[in-house]
């Protein structure tokens, strides 16, 4: 595949989908909600998957799809080329802010990464990489990731995974919380993947996450030097829900070693 070609489509597909969804803002929207009732998701998240679907099957008719709203392909393996899409990535903050969702496309060959692209839409921020060329939001390329230590880092983390939940004993990432220099949370998996590989976030870890949140974020990660598993440590599956821990390289050790090395 020409990653190149593939790019410059998949990036004027973006923004135009971007725009779409700008004037979306002028109507009213139909919100629906999903597995509970704070999962939400609206008429722009399923138009904006199928305006992606039709773009790719015209052009590129081989390829395959798998997005969140499930309109693309059911995909039990990665062979070949799969553009794995997350049409707004932070569906609350859209319908609740107005911003600060993005739409998140990984492009995988093989199993392989290939393209990442994340477009904070209201930010007009696009962030982009494709392997072996480096990562670059707007154009601007991103430095490799640099090492920090928790007492000076900055956290991506949701209130949730500190207080009782499902998932994990709160007290593990509590103390984390307490140790770390500040924690943020933006409420888009993407946009917060992306302010890893950008820097300005040191690490970024969820309890769980699906396969369109994450799978554009971890091309970019890859290609500034950062680190990416679950939470235990090990390989994140691309066609599953797993847990997420986005990191700088020595953080990432410190913290598996010092904070989650335990039963939970
Ligand atoms: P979404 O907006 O595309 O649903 C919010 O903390 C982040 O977690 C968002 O990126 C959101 O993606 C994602 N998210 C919300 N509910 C989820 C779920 N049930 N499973 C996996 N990811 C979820
Ligand atoms: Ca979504």
């Amino acid at each position: 595949m020409n990653n190149n070609v593939i790019f410059e489509n998949a990036a004027n597909w973006i923004k135009e989908a971007g725009e779409r969804i700008k004037e979306s803002f002028q109507t009213t929207l139909n919100i629906e909600t999903k597995s509970n009732a704070n999962d939400l998701v609206t008429n722009m998240d399923k138009e904006t998957e199928r305006f992606f679907i039709s773009k790719i099957k015209e052009k590129f008719p081989e390829h395959k799809v798998l997005g969140e709203e499930g309109n693309g392909d059911d995909l039990e393996e990665l062979s070949g080329v799969v553009w794995i899409i997350d049409p707004i990535d932070g569906t609350m903050n859209f319908v609740h802010q107005q911003r600060n969702f993005a739409i998140s496309i990984g492009i995988y060959e093989d199993g392989v990464g290939k393209i990442g692209l994340i477009y904070d839409v209201v930010h007009d921020e696009l962030y982009h990489a494709i392997k072996g060329q480096g990562a670059f939001v707007n154009d601007v390329r991103l430095s490799r990731l640099g090492e920090v230590t928790v007492s000076e880092a900055i956290i991506g983390i949701n209130a949730t995974w500190v207080t009782p939940n499902r998932r994990i004993d709160p007290s593990i990432l509590g103390t984390l919380v307490r140790d770390a220099r500040g924690t943020r949370s933006y409420g888009s998996a993407a946009i917060e993947i992306a302010q890893v590989a950008a820097g300005r976030l040191d690490a970024y870890m969820t309890l769980r996450l699906s396969p369109w949140d994450f799978a554009g974020g971890l091309v970019l990660i890859e290609e500034v030097g950062g680190m990416a598993s679950t939470l235990k440590g090990e390989p994140i599956q691309l066609l599953e829900e797993n847990s997420i821990f986005i990191s700088k390289p020595g953080l990432h050790e410190e913290i598996m070693k010092e904070y989650l090395n335990k039963e939970w």
